[in-house]
């Protein structure tokens, strides 16, 4: 049978069935070969993912501490101390003044007195460096940090300034370092009548503060 003998009006569907006869063939086979391009794609993604190298690292070990500001005096107390005083005479000690904390501090010390008439009499005088702190030496060597009244009851600024930041006569002290401070407190002759029989206490305060970060 040829095609010249196939009616292709009518029924028609022998004809179109016979002329498209090869296009489905065609057609099933590129559906087949798609499906199997995708499921051996399909295998080679699913078998790349699993292979993918891949590595991690753990940066631990951060820690973070602060460092301390401490300043510590010794004697804590009555560093100089005198009773029954007469015109001329005084009193010396040395204040050993010590950073005890990690980071460098920057001090300064005041003194506040109980009264002010005494106080006002008697002449402080603070120095550095002072190779022997005693009533015989203390003038020798070292340099005067401060020389006037006692104190006040309104306290005064001895050595430095307690306000914040730097100010003249703030002394600077490294970690772990320490100093001495040489102190003669003297009624001077020339003191007048109305300086017998007082007392006045006097309380010297040194403030620190870091360095760091506070110009
Ligand atoms: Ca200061």
């Amino acid at each position: 049978m040829t095609n010249t003998q196939i009616p292709i009006d009518g029924a028609g569907s022998l004809s179109d069935s016979h002329v498209s006869s090869g296009r489905p063939r065609a057609t099933g086979t590129k559906i087949l070969a798609s499906l199997a391009v995708l499921a051996l794609a399909g295998g080679v993604f699913t078998v790349a993912s699993l292979a993918l190298f891949t590595d991690q690292q753990a940066v631990g070990g951060n820690a973070f501490t602060t460092g301390s500001v401490d300043l510590v005096a010794a004697p804590a107390t009555a560093v100089v101390t005198a009773s029954a005083m007469a015109p001329g005479d005084q009193v010396t000690a040395p204040i050993n003044v010590d950073n005890s904390g990690s980071l460098e501090f920057r001090y300064s010390l005041t003194s506040t007195t109980d009264e002010d008439t005494l106080a006002s009499e008697l002449v402080l005088t603070v120095k550095s460096g002072v190779a022997t702190c005693d009533d015989t030496n203390w003038q020798a060597t070292g340099a005067v940090l401060y020389s006037g009244v006692l104190g006040s009851t309104g306290t005064i600024n001895v050595v430095g300034d307690p306000a914040v930041g730097t100010q003249a006569g703030d002394r600077v002290l490294a970690a772990a370092a320490n100093e001495n401070l040489c102190f003669n407190v003297t009624l001077p002759t020339g003191a007048p009548n109305t300086a017998q029989g007082l007392t006045s206490t006097a309380t010297f305060t040194f403030d620190a503060e870091q360095t760091a970060n506070n110009p």
